[in-house]
């Protein structure tokens, strides 16, 4: 089965629904990623893309009870709810103007106490502090509350958010789309059919998005292969999609914490068939938080080419557990990639290049070794320890 899907990828023929089970059930991990890796340097060669963003999440009070969720709390006087005042959000980018980011990236529970000028007010603030900031803000899931919550359309609520600052959507929200697993895992927000018909009205104004899946829990190899082919659909349609982002479950404190994590295979093989499905979607991301830094390094040669940015101040993934630290400085994240044998570029949120930088030599990383073990020698010298061979 492998070798007729190789050879339906490389002549460029589209992959279908059984395509995509069979290369969830193929053994052959290595072979998968392989083939998503051809298609990975195809597109992007050894490029991989990275960017200086920050994260700000603004309250977690939030109406829905997702099963999945370890961050949200149902009322605002509930022990560790928490929402912070503008000024407060604002000064989270203050701070942070010494070596600004490029990103701001919001999300946030779904608050039923607050007037929508407080999202219209966060996001001129932001522009104010930084006028050329972008502003990916606010999930599908958070868009359709809007609209429920204040009384307007889709579509007014995107134009009065882009009015205030807003320039791109955020993939959260997506789970998975279909209806049996969302009903039992995320009940109470926005339904797939209203996630994606919210995604369709930004991208008819013009206005980018990311997508996501949350796989690992109670969903099936089935679930996953039909999340990515509603993808593909809306992206035929629309062309608006930037990334596709597969997010790790992570069972720490919530309302799944029986379930184990999904393994780094079932990653891997996760993002390599989502390479290999989505032939119209430019980029496959391997979110370091949710992977940690050595996955999603490994990650780079099997299909994905972006790995998030710098984050800053992440609290979703903390709070369910994740192993990853809360941030990766810029110069962390370039040598993640380039020990990965790729070309880090840091890009702004739309994909334009900020600066490409030259990928790790052989030798200067032959040399590197060695420089460290001179320097353990002089630092380690202590009973027993073993000499470090280059
Ligand atoms: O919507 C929540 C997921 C999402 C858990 O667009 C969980 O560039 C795993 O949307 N285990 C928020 N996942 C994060 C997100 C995102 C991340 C990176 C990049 C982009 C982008 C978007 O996190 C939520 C939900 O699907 N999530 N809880 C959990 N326990």
């Amino acid at each position: 089965m492998l070798d007729t899907i190789r050879q339906k990828v490389r002549a460029g023929e589209r992959l279908t629904f059984d395509d995509g089970m069979a290369l969830f059930l193929e053994p052959d991990l290595l072979a998968v990623g392989q083939l998503a890796n051809e298609v990975r340097e195809k597109k992007h060669g050894d490029r991989t893309y990275f960017n200086r963003n920050m994260r700000v999440e603004v309250t977690n009070v939030c109406v829905a009870s997702c099963l999945f969720c370890s961050f949200a709390k149902l009322e605002a006087h509930m022990p560790g709810a928490h929402t912070m005042t503008l000024e407060e959000a604002w000064h989270e980018l203050e701070v942070r103007m010494d070596d600004p980011p490029t990103e701001v990236h919001v999300v946030n529970g779904l608050h039923p106490g607050l007037p929508f000028s407080y999202y219209e007010d966060l996001l001129k603030g932001f522009k104010r502090i930084k006028p050329d900031v972008h502003l990916k803000c606010f999930t599908g899931v958070e868009i359709h509350f809007f609209a429920q919550h204040y009384g307007m359309s889709y579509r007014e609520v995107l134009e009065r958010l882009r009015a205030a600052g807003l320039d791109s959507l955020p993939g959260g929200g997506a789970e998975i789309f279909d209806e049996d697993v969302r009903s039992r895992i995320s009940a109470d927000k926005a339904t797939a059919k209203e996630y994606l018909e919210v995604h369709r009205v930004a991208h008819a104004m013009g206005m980018r998005t990311n997508i996501t899946m949350l796989y690992g829990h109670i969903e099936t190899f089935a679930h996953r292969v039909d999340h990515i082919l509603r993808v593909r659909e809306l992206q035929d349609e629309t062309n608006g999609l930037q990334a596709f982002i597969p997010l790790a479950f992570h069972p720490d404190g919530n309302g799944m914490k029986n379930l184990p994590a999904p393994t780094a295979v079932d990653d891997l093989r996760t993002l390599a068939v989502s390479r290999l499905m989505l032939d119209n979607v430019d980029h496959i991301k391997a979110y370091w938080v949710s992977l940690t830094p050595d996955v999603a390094q490994i990650a780079l040669r099997f299909g994905a080419d972006d790995i998030d940015g710098t984050i800053v101040h992440e609290t979703i993934y903390k709070a369910a557990g994740t192993r990853s630290p809360g941030a990766l400085g810029y110069n962390e994240l370039v040598r993640l990639i380039r020990e990965a044998g790729r070309i880090p570029v840091e890009r702004d949120t739309l994909y334009n290049v900020v600066r490409e930088h030259p990928r790790a030599e052989a030798p200067e990383a032959a040399m590197k070794v060695k420089e460290r073990n001179k320097r353990l020698a002089v630092v380690q010298p202590a009973r027993g320890s073993k000499e470090v061979s280059s």
